[in-house]
């Protein structure tokens, strides 16, 4: 049974986000269409309370953007007034919300179509996978604006890309398509127009599948080892698939499989 509401947990979103909660899926919409879902402090602020607030049945959320595109980044015209000061308390907001993504308690798949560019790029990299439809389109366009990423773009990005190609894209305001984000891993599933979010919802309901434990290991623990000097990383990675295949569901699962009652692997 699907429920619609602007409410999800406890906390009220602003018009500008929407969110629908499906089962074990919480779906998110940037409803902001009429400005190119451009992310203004009332939808961080949204966004921060949504994913600090998801209702306890909620496993994995999918992240998606209304109309034509995924979103035009920053609301430039809030900048206008903005004086250094602010401007810190402003970026550590967004980081602060993102973070909430990357490291909240389920995994989030984000559903990718149009622009993606800007902070909308910096909030695409805090998700765990992204569907991109082939509309879709990645940009840093602050070099040209005469600004900087303010949402976390200069730690996430260089991770997902390299730093010499974000600087390029920064420095020349090269753009990058749907296509060839699937090498340089900006996309990781790469679909045909409106079927981006059926496949963010499947994968979804997929990952919502897994135990809890082992989406905590792979949220939490994963890119926190991938950062650490390898002797302990490895010492880590013990310690987290020792207590995740304690687990009692893990058990039972390994036992579906020996007793046969479990799928194989097969190709997709
Ligand atoms: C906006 C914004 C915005 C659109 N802030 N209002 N981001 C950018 O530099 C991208 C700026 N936007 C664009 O390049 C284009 O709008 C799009 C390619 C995304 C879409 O083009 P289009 O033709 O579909 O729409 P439009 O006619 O340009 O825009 C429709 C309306 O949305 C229009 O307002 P209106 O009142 O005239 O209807 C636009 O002004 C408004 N709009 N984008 C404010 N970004 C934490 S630091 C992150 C730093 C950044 O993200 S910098 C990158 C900013």
């Amino acid at each position: 049974m699907s429920s619609r509401s602007a409410r999800t947990g406890g906390t009220p979103l602003p018009q500008s986000l929407a969110a629908d909660i499906d089962g074990e899926i919480a779906i998110l919409r940037l409803n902001r269409a009429q400005k190119r879902n451009a992310l203004d402090d009332d939808m961080v602020a949204g966004i921060d309370a949504f994913f600090g607030d998801l209702p306890a049945g909620v496993r994995a959320v999918v992240l998606c953007g209304e109309g034509e595109h995924f979103s035009a980044g920053l609301d430039l015209s809030e900048l206008k007034g903005r004086d250094i000061r602010e401007g810190i308390a402003h970026s550590g907001r967004w980081h602060r919300a993102f973070e909430k993504i990357q490291y909240g308690r389920v995994p989030v798949v984000a559903v990718l179509h149009g622009a993606v560019v800007g902070g909308g790029l910096e909030l695409a990299a805090a998700a765990h996978v992204r569907v991109a439809e082939r509309s879709a389109y990645y940009a840093l366009p602050e070099g040209s604006r005469g600004i900087y990423v303010g949402g976390g773009g200069s730690v996430r990005l260089p991770r997902l890309i390299g730093v010499a190609r974000m600087m390029d894209m920064m420095l020349t305001g090269r753009t990058y398509s749907a296509e060839e984000g699937l090498t340089m891993g900006l996309t990781t599933y790469l679909v045909d127009a409106g079927e981006g979010r059926a496949q963010g919802i499947a994968l979804a309901r997929r990952i919502a599948g897994n135990t809890e434990l082992t989406n905590f290991a792979i949220m939490q623990a994963l890119p926190r080892i991938a950062e650490m000097p390898p002797g302990s990383g490895f010492a880590m990675e013990s310690l987290i698939s020792s207590i995740a295949q304690a687990d009692p569901e893990a058990k039972s699962r390994l036992r579906d499989f020996l007793e046969k009652r479990a799928p194989k692997v097969t190709r997709s």
